[in-house]
């Protein structure tokens, strides 16, 4: 006789209907219907195992950060879902599509102070834009579908929760509501693809051309938008200023780069923000806005896919609403090239004076070794399509100023909620998604232990490891 199809089988189908083919998380026996479904679909859904609920969280935003996929992790009732949280909160704070599965008690021990008995989706209220708890075989593939779209959609986090019994309830249509009809949820992820009106696009482009001192400030709504960015930078006469969570999107060589803004950027990316009388700031919500230029100094242009992002930081004269990529193609063909260079070859040459100061730190012989020459030399070892991701701490700071990005090479951090020990989790995330490519991590001492210890790390490299096999 064949085996029934449980909720759990429910919930682990309708996953990989969603293209979803690798969880993170960690067991417990709150979720024993879940993990025993994962076995029986292993070849098609892998587990990757953590040693730590945080770590899976973590790997699951890392995975989303660098791959634009939903991450998905999984952690057990109570502890197992608190644990969860900080992972959760950080690919909240960073707009990653992340999905978490947790177990709950017995669905009627619920507020009896039963073991694990912690309402995660009320803890999960503020994390979580979409949160429910499955109730039953006819629930389950509903709540799925929305949380999944949720997450993609919004880009944030999605919790659904289980109790331990429902897991393992299998299918019974008398169970159906007759008001849920069978099959009427839909697994079509349908993007938004909006595209600012022609009048916006042109108020936009003459502001640009008007502006004499043009600054591009991009961040990660501008990772796959490189081709675009430059063409806006080389027509504008525009330096690129990058927020830390676009460093990928061009270069750190490229002519038209500053590099980095803020405590962990350049002199040059600051000076020119300082000076510019145009700004253009494309996809990025980054918060030290005293950096930015002060409200009234530049003309300013706002590219976002979020409208609430408009004028969060800075007051903009025009916002542009859409894929940054998207929207710069059709913002490109209204900029003209700018004739005068100078406010470019201004920076060109801060930037030169700027990348021989980093030579001459990264190359000091001092005893003992200084960290920016560690992250310095790093730059030899690194694959032309290498995976950076870094810690928290002043580690950061060597990685944002000394690792150069070069060709395809991606780059990550834990950005707004700017946690330690995300690095490393995010590089095992990293290597499940590309096995063979080069994927390194710089982590401090502090972020290296802060998880579990020395040896869960040292589990958790061996996870790394081993994921290139798949
Ligand atoms: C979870 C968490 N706890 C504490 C902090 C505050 N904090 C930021 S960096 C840091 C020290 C990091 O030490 P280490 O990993 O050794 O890096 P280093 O600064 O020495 O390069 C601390 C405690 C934080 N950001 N996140
Ligand atoms: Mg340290």
């Amino acid at each position: 006789m064949s085996k029934a199809v449980t909720v759990a089988d429910h919930l682990v189908e309708r996953l990989i209907e969603w293209g979803v083919d690798t969880i993170f998380g960690f067991p417990g026996d709150g979720i024993n219907g879940i993990m025993e479904s994962l076995r029986t679909h292993q070849d098609k859904l892998r587990f990757i195992q953590v040693r730590h609920e945080e770590a899976a969280a973590f790997a699951a935003c890392g995975y989303a950060k660098y791959t634009d996929r939903l991450g998905v992790c999984l952690a057990t009732s109570g502890p197992g879902g608190v644990h969860l949280l900080n992972g959760l909160y950080d690919a909240k704070c960073d707009g990653q599509p992340v999905l978490a599965i947790t177990g709950h008690t017995f669905h009627d021990l619920i507020g009896t102070n039963y073991q694990q008995d912690v309402d995660l989706d009320k803890l999960f209220m503020d994390v979580a834009a979409y949160n429910q708890r499955v109730m039953g075989p006819a629930h389950v593939i509903n709540v799925v579908d929305e949380a999944v779209k949720t997450s993609l959609t919004r880009r944030t986090v999605s919790h659904i929760t289980i109790p331990k019994d429902i897991q393992e309830w299998t299918k019974s249509e008398s169970e159906r509501s007759s008001a849920n009809i069978a099959k009427h949820s839909g697994d079509l992820f349908a993007t938004n693809y909006p595209v600012p009106p022609d009048r916006l696009l042109k108020q936009a482009a003459d502001l640009i051309n008007k502006g004499s001192k043009v600054a591009l400030m991009i961040g990660r709504g501008c990772l796959g938008a490189r081709q675009e960015v430059l063409a806006l930078a080389e027509a504008a006469g525009a330096p690129i200023i990058k927020a830390l969570l676009g460093k990928a999107v061009v270069p750190d060589r490229d002519p038209h780069t500053t590099g980095g803004i803020g405590l962990l950027g350049t002199a040059p990316s600051q000076d020119a923000l300082k000076e510019c009388d145009t700004f253009i700031l494309a996809g990025s919500s980054f918060p030290y806005m005293e950096f930015l230029p002060k409200p009234g100094q530049a003309k300013t242009v706002q590219i976002d896919c979020d409208a609430t992002r408009i004028g969060l930081r800075h007051p903009a004269d025009v916002g542009l609403v859409g894929d940054c990529g998207a929207v710069l193609r059709a913002l490109l063909p209204l900029i003209e090239h700018k004739k005068n260079r100078s406010f470019l070859e201004k920076s060109q040459k801060r930037m030169a004076d700027w990348n021989q100061l980093m030579k001459e730190r990264g190359t000091r012989q001092d005893m003992p070794m200084k960290p920016q020459v560690v992250t310095y030399h790093l730059n030899k070892l690194l694959d032309s399509n290498a995976i950076v991701s870094s810690d928290s701490g002043t580690i950061a700071t060597w990685t944002a100023r000394y690792v150069e990005m070069r060709d395809d090479m991606k780059f990550s951090l834990s950005g707004s909620l700017a946690t330690m020990a995300n690095g490393l989790p995010y590089s095992i995330g990293a290597a499940v998604a590309y096995p063979g490519r080069q994927v390194v991590c710089v982590v401090g001492d502090g972020g290296f232990n802060d998880v579990d210890g020395r040896d869960c790390h040292t589990r958790e490299i061996q996870v790394a490891r081993e994921s290139h096999r798949y």
